[in-house]
């Protein structure tokens, strides 16, 4: 289903009604310092200059020394923002109910359904955990691939959270959250929804981790596809943007907040 386009616009407008006050880590993130940058400009152009012009703003935004946050749009604008973050980050970890491993997909090298390969190319590791389908081509893709970690979410249990956080541990990491990791119970405007998923809570909770275990670098929030006249939506995903800066915030020692002074 078409739409994401229309995501990051959403998420921002949702973004006002959420209270800037954080109830679990007890500070205002937002005191922070967040600055909304104006939308780039990509609808028009092939996925190679979106990916180019996405480059280039996250490059500027590392060198003044920030923490890029993008919000999409599609998965394709990872590689952008990998490719913008440069040596910055040895990792990209993705959380993401698809693999996004194919070497090309309806004859496009650059897509969303190829952009865990070609970071792939890019990065010394991949890890990718929430996985519930996977392509044939994507399987052979990722058999013959020796830097990338899937971690799968089988309905039997697997490996778990549990190795995906080993992963990453002290790593300084590109992170980017493909929306459908949440059940589409809980999200369900996604371009491509996956039964199975997590919950919001589970997924704040290992976001949390994340942020606690590793330093990332830069982070994306992807694969949003509002549905006309449904703001809840929005509203969960910018919630999740927000509970991200938060933990930012809280373990990269910005402790002028106070955030997580009552833990
Ligand atoms: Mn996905």
């Amino acid at each position: 289903m078409p739409g994401s386009r229309a995501g990051p616009l959403a998420i921002i407008e949702a973004s006002r009604y959420m209270d800037p006050y954080d109830m679990d880590l007890g500070c205002i993130p937002a005191e922070a310092g967040l600055h909304t940058i104006t939308e780039l400009s990509v609808l028009e152009s092939t996925p190679e200059s979106m990916v180019n012009t996405v480059r280039e703003a996250v490059d500027k935004i590392v060198s003044d020394g920030r923490v890029p946050i993008l919000l999409g749009g599609e998965h394709t604008l990872s590689l952008g923002g990998v490719q913008g973050v440069k040596d910055e980050a040895d990792v990209y970890v993705t959380l993401d109910a698809h693999a996004d491993f194919y070497d090309d997909y309806e004859g496009r090298r650059i897509s969303h359904a190829t952009v865990s390969k070609r970071i792939s190319e890019l990065v010394r590791e991949v890890i990718i955990y929430g996985v519930r389908t996977l392509g044939w081509e994507e399987k052979e893709e990722l058999d013959s691939s020796d830097n990338v970690t899937l971690i799968p979410l089988l309905s039997h249990g697997g490996e778990g959270v549990d190795t995906f956080l080993r992963k990453i541990e002290g790593k300084k990491v590109y992170l980017s959250v493909d929306v459908d990791v949440l059940d589409p119970s809980v999200l369900p405007c996604l371009g491509t929804p996956e039964p199975g998923g997590m919950s919001y809570r589970e997924v704040i909770t290992v976001l949390k981790e994340v942020f606690r275990r590793a330093s990332v670098m830069a982070m994306d929030f992807v694969e949003f596809s509002p549905c006309p006249g449904m703001r809840s939506d929005a509203y969960t995903v910018a919630r999740l943007v927000y509970k991200s800066i938060g933990y930012h915030i809280l373990y990269s020692g910005k402790q002028d907040l106070r955030c997580g002074a009552d833990e």
